[in-house]
């Protein structure tokens, strides 16, 4: 099929708004799910894609230098996989989950645990994890230079097939260079459960 070039906006992913914005930490929490996306106005009917926050790419994270993240990363998808699996790869036996994902932070300086290990997986409501999984919801210290980085899903053995069904997206550490983001100022604390 030929599709006519340039006659579609560019699209920008959104900016994802946290779910709480403390003065010490922000949190988020982003699902991950199959929705039908229009990828070009030329298509006759939208494609199904697996979507952070249900876009393709999946929203923008914007933080400040030193800005304390925590996200949960949610795994909302379907027990079956849209693409086909081979099940001669690493750590895809009969045994393993079809659908299984876990996101690493590309590029990002964060601990062991919170890096998104091939072998950290986890299914949707957290039924079942992988050998290495330690936590649900990941922490980002945001110490680093500020840097343009990129999520994606990680998953052993199925990596390249979670990110071609569209997991992935833009994650931007900001700092007084590189147009710092005007945070809410003043105390509003408030104690940390997750
Ligand atoms: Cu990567």
């Amino acid at each position: 099929m030929d599709l006519t070039p340039f006659v579609d906006p560019l699209p920008i992913p959104q900016v994802m708004k946290p779910k709480a914005r403390f003065t010490s930490y922000t949190y988020y929490e982003i699902s991950m799910e199959e929705v039908e996306q229009q990828l070009h106005s030329e298509l006759p009917k939208p494609t199904r894609v697996w979507a952070y926050a249900g876009m393709y790419p999946g929203p923008t994270i914007e933080v400040n230098r030193g800005e304390y993240v925590y996200i949960k990363w949610i795994n909302n998808l379907p027990d079956k996989h849209f693409l086909p699996i081979d099940r001669t790869l690493h750590s895809s036996g009969e045994h393993s989950p079809e659908v299984r994902t876990v996101v690493h932070l590309h590029g990002a300086e964060v601990e062991a645990d919170s890096d998104g290990y091939p072998d950290a997986w986890y299914t949707n409501n957290f039924s079942k994890v992988g050998p290495r999984f330690e936590k649900e919801v990941y922490e980002y210290p945001n110490n680093q230079r500020a840097a343009t980085l990129w999520y994606h899903d990680h998953a052993i053995g199925i990596t390249r097939l979670n990110v071609y069904a569209g997991l992935a997206g833009m994650y931007i550490i900001r700092d007084e260079e590189e147009g710092a983001l005007n945070l809410p100022s003043g105390r509003y604390e408030i104690p940390l459960v997750i």
